[in-house]
């Protein structure tokens, strides 16, 4: 599909699970962002467990994922969001209690084109949020044919949140609340409606996942999620224990 991208200045180029580790996304971000060095958090008590999940988002075009990362990692939302290339990475940290969950996201192109891709990003994911428009019942049906994906094919005891996204225009909505939350029940999914434009619930999908994530050394990290060393540089703290 086509779509305006407006003005965006946006570097347009593969980034891969193999290739990620090099200084780039395709937003043009940073990923290390408000490092403070320090392993404490601002109350001077030690943070003292790292874990870190690899999480996808997936779902039709123009559903909003890429807006869904944006307004979770840098707090912002543009009118005209540029349609992924392959995927984007980026990283964010939350935390619970006494521990920091760090989340390597892989935000994924939507278009049909890049489908074959998707098995590359949602390898050894350990949560998935699979994005639909709340005004496109095809978009609805496209996250079901995704969660089924997910079920068969990505790592067993995935968590699998379900965003029913554009939730500010609920005056075109055309899948209703209930069957869909009765679809996520019926499917052991998370569920919730969420606004990239208005942040409604954007935090609050990640830190249900972050909450149902188990917090616990797994074998080479590839269940349970991976316990990082205190020290390890590029540590990310700026959303951390608000
Ligand atoms: N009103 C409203 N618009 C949104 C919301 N989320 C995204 N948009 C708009 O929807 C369009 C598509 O958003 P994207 O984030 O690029 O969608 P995507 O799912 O990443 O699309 P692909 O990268 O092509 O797969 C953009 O114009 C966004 O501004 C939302 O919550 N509310
Ligand atoms: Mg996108």
């Amino acid at each position: 599909m086509t779509r305006n991208y407006g003005a965006l200045e946006t570097k347009r180029f593969l980034v891969t699970p193999e290739t990620k580790d090099f200084p780039r996304n395709n937003y043009g971000m940073a990923t290390a962002r408000g490092n403070n060095g320090s392993g404490q958090r601002p109350n001077n008590t030690t943070q003292n467990r790292i874990c870190q999940f690899k999480l996808v988002l997936l779902g039709e075009s123009a559903v909003g994922k890429s807006s869904l990362v944006l307004r979770f990692v840098k707090g912002q939302f543009h009118e005209y969001q540029e349609s992924t290339i392959g995927a984007a990475f980026l990283t964010q940290t939350l935390c619970i209690d006494d521990t920091t969950v760090k989340f390597e996201i892989w935000d994924t192109a939507g278009q049909e084109r890049y489908h074959s891709l998707a098995p590359m990003y949602y390898r050894g994911a350990q949560a998935a949020i699979v994005v639909y428009d709340i005004q496109n019942q095809d978009s609805f049906e496209r996250a079901k044919n995704w969660v089924k994906e997910l079920q068969r094919q990505a790592t067993p005891n995935i968590v699998i949140a379900l965003a029913g996204n554009k939730a500010d225009l609920s005056q075109s909505r055309v899948v209703e609340h209930d069957e869909a939350k009765q679809y996520a029940e019926e499917n052991g999914l998370l569920f919730l409606e969420t606004s990239a434009k208005t942040a409604m619930n954007v935090n609050d999908i990640f830190l249900a996942i972050a909450k149902k994530l188990p917090k616990v050394e797994g074998n080479n990290g590839n269940v349970h999620g991976r316990r990082l060393n205190e020290n390890e540089p590029n540590r990310q703290m700026n959303n951390c224990c608000k």
